[in-house]
């Protein structure tokens, strides 16, 4: 009997170590995220600036001495929320359409957005998480800022393979 069962071991073992490395190479890979290029146009947009006290008489004493906007103005992005996935390129459109100087500025990547301009730009997205957009002009701090939300590649993955590319269509 031992030396049956010595004699099934040795015969199976070998068996066993084919039938793993059988298994892995059959078992159906995770789909993976293919990063894209995403097309963004964001524009600044006044608020609640001093060009519109004739329009708003309250900002009259807002911006005033000791106003709730004393040295301030409000500017947006718009839109003030960008979403895109780990490993995607950003291809940014910024438009300042009036006369006051802005930027937009990631903890990584900054751009200065002069008055009556269009600023092409490009980033990379490299790494998952929610990080600040600002534009860094002291007046229009803290107001003027925006999120970009950067997915992980991994939530995206089962996603992205339900999905037909332009390339993948017959
Ligand atoms: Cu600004």
């Amino acid at each position: 009997m031992r030396i049956a069962n010595r004699h099934f071991f040795q015969l199976a073992a070998p068996c066993c170590g084919a039938l793993v490395v059988a298994a892995a190479a059959c078992a159906p890979r995770a789909p993976s995220y293919h990063p894209r290029v995403r097309t963004l146009t964001v524009t600044t947009v006044p608020l609640l600036v001093k060009e519109q006290q004739s329009l708003y008489p309250f900002l009259g004493a807002a911006f005033a001495k000791g106003g709730s906007l004393e040295g301030k103005e409000v500017y947006a992005f718009s839109p003030s929320t960008l979403t895109v996935v780990e490993g995607d390129t950003l291809q940014l459109t910024l438009i300042n359409p009036e006369d006051d100087v802005h930027s937009f500025v990631l903890p990584d990547f900054a751009v200065s957005l002069p008055g009556n301009t269009t600023t092409h730009a490009t980033y990379v997205a490299r790494r998952a998480g929610i990080f600040s957009i600002v534009c860094a002009v002291q007046a229009h701090l803290p107001m003027m800022s925006g999120q970009l939300v950067v997915l992980p590649a991994s939530a995206m993955a089962s996603a992205d393979s339900g999905g037909v590319s332009p390339s993948r269509r017959p």
